[in-house]
């Protein structure tokens, strides 16, 4: 399958992250999208690198003010103090219920806090040219799409679904497969689907199109109870105004089991059918895997094939766009067997 993939994503490698009060390194880290790489070139995949500027699609689906915060954030950070080269910043205040949240402090880890969701999205001197990378693969790929191609691969890092139309999280700062989705939009297809298969729920991407009917998004994650991101993911998420009945979480308990998974893909595809998709987005996470070390669901990596096989099935023209997944060493398999699956049945 045609993978766009960037060298660029090496900008962002971030050394540390937080877990239970300590510095760990971070589980989303370079190594990833080499494993990725290794195993496309090793099972015949071409790589290309994303050669449509992705600037205008992604002003449709962010905020200018956040797109603006994101692009000049480590320039800011260094205004701060010379010292902050090798410092990550982190937020450590949040406009919450009854904060107000329209109006753009000055102060810098103020406006961090105004556009993150957690603490646990460090951010480095390369971030915006390894996420900018991203978003251009998305694009890339519509385009690939519209010239008649059946299915292309993002082979991105970071991910993109947590991040929203204005803030940025769980490792993700721009929302590739919503820009995926708002392209193929803009060929003038008027239905597409978005199915986020990545173990935490997609919460951006599920804000982003919350009340529209032309993007329906659906999920299959872990619990929000239990699971991050927490406060959103439940059942009873059913899309607003326009958008009501064009969003479907399917929430699993931790710990679920790989044939119950496979039941909720099945509820997942016939809910796409039903919505006459002309294309579908997966956002394609890969922390289902039994080996992922922050995860608690139970596939194995044949599992993925029989995955890829299931979202053929559909018959859609299809753009894969890398999620999470951080067993990293089989990372590379899985991902692959997904492709293969889809490719050759
Ligand atoms: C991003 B994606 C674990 C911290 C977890 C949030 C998880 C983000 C997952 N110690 N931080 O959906 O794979
Ligand atoms: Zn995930």
């Amino acid at each position: 399958m045609i993978t766009f993939f960037s060298d660029s994503h090496v900008l962002h490698a971030p050394e540390y992250e937080f877990y239970r009060g300590q510095r760990v390194p971070c589980f989303e880290n370079p190594s990833r999208a080499d494993y990725v790489r290794q195993q496309l070139l090793s099972r015949g995949h071409a790589l290309r690198t994303p050669d449509v500027d992705s600037t205008d699609v992604l002003k449709q689906v962010h905020s200018t003010r956040y797109l603006q915060f994101l692009q000049t954030a480590w320039a800011q950070w260094l205004a701060l103090g010379a010292g902050n080269a090798d410092v990550q910043p982190f937020p450590s205040v949040w406009p919450v219920r009854s904060l107000r949240s329209d109006v753009e402090p000055d102060n810098f880890i103020a406006k961090l806090g105004l556009y993150s969701m957690d603490n646990g999205t460090p951010m480095v001197a390369g971030t915006w040219a390894a996420v900018k990378a991203g978003a251009d693969a998305a694009a890339s790929a519509a385009a690939l799409l519209a010239q008649g191609e059946r299915a292309v691969f993002c082979a991105t890092r970071p991910p993109g679904h947590h991040a929203g139309a204005d803030f940025m999280g769980g490792y993700c700062f721009v929302n590739h497969a919503a820009v995926a989705a708002q392209a193929l939009i803009n060929q003038s297809r008027q239905r597409v689907a978005i199915v986020d298969v990545d173990y935490h729920h997609g919460n951006g991407t599920q804000s982003i199109f919350y009340e529209r009917s032309d993007v329906l998004f659906v999920s299959i994650h872990g619990s929000p109870l239990t699971e991050y991101p927490f406060y959103l993911g439940h059942a009873d998420e059913l899309g607003e105004g326009a958008g009501e009945g064009f969003n479907l979480n399917l929430p699993l308990p931790a710990g679920t089991s790989a044939d119950t998974w496979f039941e909720a893909l099945e509820t997942a595809c016939r809910r796409v059918a039903q919505h006459g998709a002309q294309a579908l987005v997966v956002s394609l996470g890969l922390d289902t895997f039994a080996g992922d070390p922050i995860s608690k669901f139970s596939l194995q990596s044949p599992d993925y094939t029989r995955l890829g096989q299931r979202i053929a099935r559909l018959g859609l023209p299809t753009i894969f766009i890398l999620e999470g997944g951080y067993a990293a060493q089989e990372l590379g398999v899985n991902a692959v067997n997904v492709l293969e699956g889809f490719e050759h049945g």
